[in-house]
């Protein structure tokens, strides 16, 4: 028993921590909805690294489908050629925001639409898929069919359009043999969607019904990786997407489940929820693989309480974010903002604030304060082996209380400051040495934990305070604005 159990943690500690995001439809130029989702995961694969676990960390492209083919030919160009440098610009901003992923995926990658091919193959020899006609109301933005219930005034409330009736010869996934075993597996918290209130919306919407199987096929959408059993129809854009997270790991789509699977954490906004907690969970239970371990689920950016759109003039750009905070105060911004998991509600005027307050007069300020004052030290600081960090914020960066985590660190920030403004130390250099050394002395320990803990979050910006705490100066972190 012991061997065994010996055994068991062992092989539990080598399995790679995986982390992913959504990958980002490829039919636009990626806003600050995408890079709030890709920064959220960046913090959690770095906090992971630092507690010595080994992490794999994975993004991409969604660029098949009838949404894609649609934009490429407005552009005058051919689809590939579209997707191409939508995949780029992505890259490229990631680059920007210091997101730290192993994987770059797209599903035009050749290996993709091997797996993609093999696990078809394996569903329809296996009988899970038949060949079915399928009637319904499409909305190309969502690459999804609606349900009557799911529309507003007639028309999709994401994407404000009427959806296609659409009657055709399509082939079906069986969905309904796993309903049961799926919210068996969603209430044990075996798959854990997660803020809790998102496992109950999802519990209820499949104890309400019983669920449909899915078209799995296109065949008027020339876009797409042809089913291997029947090449006039393509893969449904949702089945291709799903399976990137298990092409990331290197898989073939027909040997032995990749060892790094399940997902520890899969982070996704609230309104591709539903898709992952049924359809691609149900996909894994056909390959008897095991469910996702974490879904985390946030809520949308707002901006001035009302969804960004091109016509009400509120788009909040990223890149204007990155020149105007630069990346770590975008970062901060992205993560401050609200509750993560809730709604987040941005304003220009907001930010600006916010970003003064806490990291120009904040954290900056008392960084370059100290380190001026440690200059007057008697010997000098040497910072210590390590740091222990604080048990709330531990707690809550394993829950994914991403925006809890960081205000405690800036409540710690602004402890130390009005320690300092109580105790005032530039009065007592000097005069009470002693004193003077014990205040200092405090203050850089503190901001060493505090360099510690927003590493995940700002990690320029803590690696800087980490230099300057070694070198004792430092040049402004952040420019009031
Ligand atoms: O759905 N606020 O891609 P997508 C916060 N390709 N997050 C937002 C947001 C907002 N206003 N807008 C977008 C797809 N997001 C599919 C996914 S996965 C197998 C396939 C983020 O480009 C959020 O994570 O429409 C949301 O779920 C995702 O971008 C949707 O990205």
């Amino acid at each position: 028993m012991v061997e065994e159990s010996k055994i068991y943690v062992y092989m539990e500690a080598k399995k790679p921590f995986f982390i992913t995001t959504p990958i980002y439809y490829a039919n636009g130029l990626p806003h600050i909805g995408h890079a709030y989702t890709t920064v959220a995961a960046d913090v959690v694969a770095r906090a992971k690294r630092l507690t010595g676990q080994e992490v794999i960390f994975s993004t991409g492209t969604d660029e098949h489908g009838a949404k894609i083919a649609e934009k490429a030919l407005l552009e005058g160009k051919n689809p590939q050629e579209f997707v191409d440098g939508i995949a780029k610009a992505f890259e490229e901003l990631w680059k920007r925001l210091d997101i730290s992923h192993d994987h770059f995926i797209r599903t035009t990658d050749a290996q993709h639409k091997n797996v993609v091919t093999n696990v078809l193959t394996f569903l329809y020899d296996k009988g899970a898929i038949y060949k079915g006609e399928y009637e319904g109301l499409y909305c190309v933005g969502c690459e999804q069919f609606k349900m009557e219930s799911d529309l507003v005034g007639g028309k999709c409330p994401d994407h404000n359009r009427i959806p296609e009736k659409m009657v055709e010869e399509s082939y079906m996934l069986k969905m309904t043999e796993y309903q049961e075993a799926l919210i068996q597996k969603i209430e044990s918290d075996e798959l854990c969607i997660r803020p809790v209130k998102y496992k109950k919306e999802i519990l209820s919407f499949l104890k309400g019904q019983k669920l449909e199987d899915i078209s799995l096929s296109r065949k008027n959408v020339a876009w797409g990786i042809p089913l291997p059993f029947d090449e006039t129809h393509t893969t449904y854009v949702w089945v291709d997407a799903f399976l990137n997270y298990l092409t990331v790991l290197g898989w073939d789509g027909k040997s032995e489940m990749p060892q790094t699977w399940p997902a520890d954490v899969q982070f996704i906004g609230k309104d591709i929820l539903r898709v992952h907690a049924t359809i691609w969970q149900i996909l894994l239970l056909h390959l008897g693989f095991p469910v996702t371990k974490t879904l985390f689920t946030h809520g949308h950016i707002l901006s001035g309480g009302k969804k960004m759109s091109k016509t009400l003039g509120n788009v909040i750009s990223i890149d204007e974010m990155l020149e105007t905070f630069g990346v770590d105060g975008t970062r901060y911004l992205l993560l401050s903002g609200g509750t993560f998991g809730e709604d987040m509600d941005l304003t220009p005027e907001r930010m600006k604030e916010k970003y003064n307050a806490d990291l120009a007069n904040g954290l900056g300020n008392l960084v370059s304060r100290v380190l001026k004052l440690s200059e007057r030290l008697q010997g000098r600081y040497e910072p210590g082996p390590g740091v222990a960090l604080s048990s709330p914020y531990i707690e809550c960066m394993e829950n994914i209380e991403l925006s809890q985590a960081l205000e405690l660190v800036f409540a710690r920030m602004k402890q130390a400051n009005e320690y300092m403004s109580q105790e005032e130390p530039w009065k007592l250099a000097g005069v009470d040495q002693e004193r003077f050394e014990k205040v200092i002395r405090v203050i850089l320990a503190d901001l060493e934990i505090i360099a510690f803990s927003l590493n995940p979050f700002l990690p320029e910006t803590a690696k800087k305070i980490q230099t300057a705490l070694r070198e004792g100066k430092t040049d402004p972190l952040f420019q009031r604005i």
